[in-house]
């Protein structure tokens, strides 16, 4: 009798726990554990397993404070492993919040980087960084003309010669950007970084209205980004200052199908992006105009110039013939 409870025991552990790991299954399908960063932070001590952090970042057990609404702060978190995954999406949930009403600021920014956990004065992260930075960035630094709301989110790529330049806001050397008002909000907030490296495509995405659905911010193609980057997040203040919060970053693998012939092959070198949103004389449609697309190259404008050349020498010829065979009569009666 003993015997058969034992049996009926094991085989109800055996189900309960096969049926954990089979919703677990069902409900997380592509959440990735290694590149997440969930509540509770913290196995023993202030050690958040996979992660590390430094500068001004303190971990609670509600949050990751990068840093404290105060002056000259940086902090940044970091996961430890290297992502090797080709299609993803990050979702992360955030909070910049302080007590200025107007002036505040720096803002954070979210990290794909082939260096990790070097602060610098990108948003609390180091300069002329190879990899892909997307910035929150609260605070209007600069005042001419091609300047845009703040808050503002954008994409910055860099193969390690971009500076980012405050001054700007970086304007010159973002993908693209959107306005965003989310500081100082009542309710959750969170931004979504999806990189379809099958297609290089990148698309960031706002739910900032507390309405529970994604709003795009921008989508870039010919995003080329290689595997073996470490995610991050960092923020920074300087004169101004806010609470910038990480509440999670949730990582997912996408199930994207590979484009047919050979253009998915996995990118190997540094970061690369086809397009950069130009601070000035921006050509918004690229396919029509004269003079525009990538098919005018520098070739064609030297074989035009030169048809010009020849054109004008011709011409000359010509002339200098017509006028010799007008002209003697002209210059006889000269004599
Ligand atoms: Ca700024």
């Amino acid at each position: 009798m003993a015997s058969v409870m034992i049996s009926y025991r094991a085989v109800l552990c055996f189900y309960a726990f096969f049926g954990v790991i089979l919703a677990t299954w069902n409900t997380k399908d592509y959440l990735k554990r290694e590149h997440t960063l969930v509540k509770p932070y913290s196995g023993s001590g202030m050690n958040i397993h996979l992660w590390d952090y430094v500068g001004t970042t303190m971990v609670t057990s509600n949050y990751i404070r990068l840093t404290p609404d105060r002056q000259s702060s940086q902090g940044a978190i970091w996961n430890s492993v290297p992502c090797m995954i080709k299609n993803w999406e990050l979702h992360v949930q955030f909070k910049v919040h302080g007590q200025g009403k107007n002036l505040f600021g720096d803002g954070f920014a979210i990290w794909y980087a082939r260096d990790k956990l070097q602060l610098g004065p990108v948003f609390g992260s180091k300069d002329y960084f190879v990899g892909m930075a997307i910035i929150a960035d609260t605070y209007s630094n600069h005042n001419g003309p091609h300047n845009h709301q703040h808050p503002y989110v954008s994409a910055m790529i860099n193969n390690g010669s971009l500076h980012y330049d405050h001054d700007k806001d970086g304007t010159h050397t973002e993908l693209a950007g959107c306005t965003s008002t989310f500081r100082n909000q009542d309710h959750d907030t969170y931004l979504a970084i999806r990189y379809e490296g099958s297609l290089s495509k990148l698309k960031v995405s706002m739910d900032i209205d507390g309405k529970d659905g994604w709003k795009e911010c921008f989508t870039v193609d010919g995003v080329r980004l290689p595997l073996g980057y470490y995610l991050g997040a960092s923020a920074a203040t300087g004169q101004l200052a806010d609470n910038h919060d990480i509440i999670s970053m949730k990582f997912y693998e996408l199930d994207v199908p590979d484009k047919p012939g050979d253009h998915n092959k996995q990118h190997t070198g540094l970061p690369e992006a086809d397009f950069f949103a130009s601070p000035r004389d921006h050509v918004d449609d690229a396919k029509g105009g004269f003079m525009s697309g990538s098919s005018w190259s520098g070739l064609k404008i030297f074989f035009v110039v030169i048809l010009v050349l020849v054109g004008i020498v011709v011409c000359g010829i010509v002339g200098y013939v017509i006028f010799n065979k007008e002209d003697p009569t002209k210059r006889k009666r000269l004599y």
